[in-house]
């Protein structure tokens, strides 16, 4: 399969082509689209706080690594503090093409400020593609709003589709305020990936799935995940080596991270579906390009302007 050009083929198994809808704006989305990666930039917007459940890899010190680089930690920002960024980052690399919600939590757990985001960003810059990801427990409760608000791409981080597997990953779940454990938490949280998924790409969104690849305990399954993702109309699947926050679950038990040697290997022969090998599993602050992260001049310009949110 051909990485980098991102033309779906057809396979048996797959809905077909034609009954799925994807997006326009494809050709400008940095991860969705590796050439549009060398030209266009992604700004996050750090407005998530809060997660509802519990991955064995992560410790909340840090930011979500579904989608994040573990063990590098994002300031917090309100709505309107997120429009203000967009700003900032315009000033040093203006071809921005995406906002998107990435954490430091799950961007649904109170999607408050998340769909406040997305409502003030479209109003400021309609032309920016919006773009969010989330664990799924909470999307396809949510799905109308993110279609009103004008988000277009989603992605679901999904780490298994057996519960077996999965409860292995998950501690617990909290959901509508109850929370689950062991199987009854793996089993509710695959049903509503499921459903989010399924729903999301049959409304038009055009999905990424992110994997993280942890050796041990779902390598062998990462195929049958591909396979699931495909049939459900997925664009785009992204395996991503897992590294261990530190002092969370899996580091303290000692289960060892991959590798992109690992990703590549396992995802060797996949087919019918896009594979993404230009992930920069950046930070939920991350800007500009994605091989060039602004965030760090970011916060020092803040610094140098004397900005008060910063101990200058
Ligand atoms: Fe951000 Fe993710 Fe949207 Fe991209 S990142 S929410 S799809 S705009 Fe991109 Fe960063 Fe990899 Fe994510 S390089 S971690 S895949
Ligand atoms: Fe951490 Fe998982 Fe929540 Fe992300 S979804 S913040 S990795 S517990």
């Amino acid at each position: 399969m051909n990485t980098t050009d991102f033309k779906l083929k057809k396979s048996e198994g797959c809905l077909p082509l034609d009954s799925l809808n994807f997006t326009a704006g494809l050709e400008k989305h940095p991860c969705f689209n590796k050439e549009a990666s060398k030209h266009y930039g992604r700004v996050h917007l750090p407005v998530a706080k809060t997660c509802n459940i519990s991955c064995n890899y992560c410790h909340r010190d840090y930011d979500c690594p579904n989608e994040s680089r573990p063990g590098v930690t994002s300031k917090l920002i309100s709505p309107e503090e997120a429009v203000n960024r967009i700003y900032d980052v315009k000033r040093l690399f203006n071809d921005i093409s995406v906002a998107a919600v990435a954490g430091p939590g799950d961007s649904l757990s109170e999607p408050h400020n998340t769909m406040k985001t997305f409502e003030l960003v479209k109003k400021e810059f309609p032309e920016i593609i919006l773009c969010m990801s989330t664990n799924g427990l909470n999307l396809a409760d949510n799905l109308d709003e993110l279609e009103d608000n004008g988000v277009k791409f989603i992605t679901v981080t999904l780490n298994a589709i057996d519960i077996s597997v999965s409860a292995k990953i998950y501690r617990y779940v909290n959901y509508k305020g109850i929370g689950y454990t062991e199987k009854d938490a793996a089993g509710l949280l695959l049903d509503q990936q499921i459903k989010g998924i399924s729903k999301a790409v049959k409304r038009g969104f055009t999905i990424k799935i992110n994997s993280v690849l942890i050796p041990g305990i779902n390598g062998f399954h990462i195929k049958d995940i591909s396979e699931k993702v495909k049939k459900l109309g997925v664009y785009l699947f992204n395996v991503m080596p897992m590294i261990p926050a530190e002092k969370s679950y899996f580091y303290k038990i000692d289960v060892k991270g991959a590798s992109r040697k690992d990703v590549v290997n396992i995802t060797k022969g996949f087919e019918g579906i896009n594979i993404m090998d230009h992930c920069r599993q950046c930070r939920s602050d991350a800007a500009g390009l994605l091989n060039e992260d602004l965030s760090r001049k970011l916060s020092k310009s803040e610094v140098k302007l004397g900005c008060k949110k910063m101990p200058c």
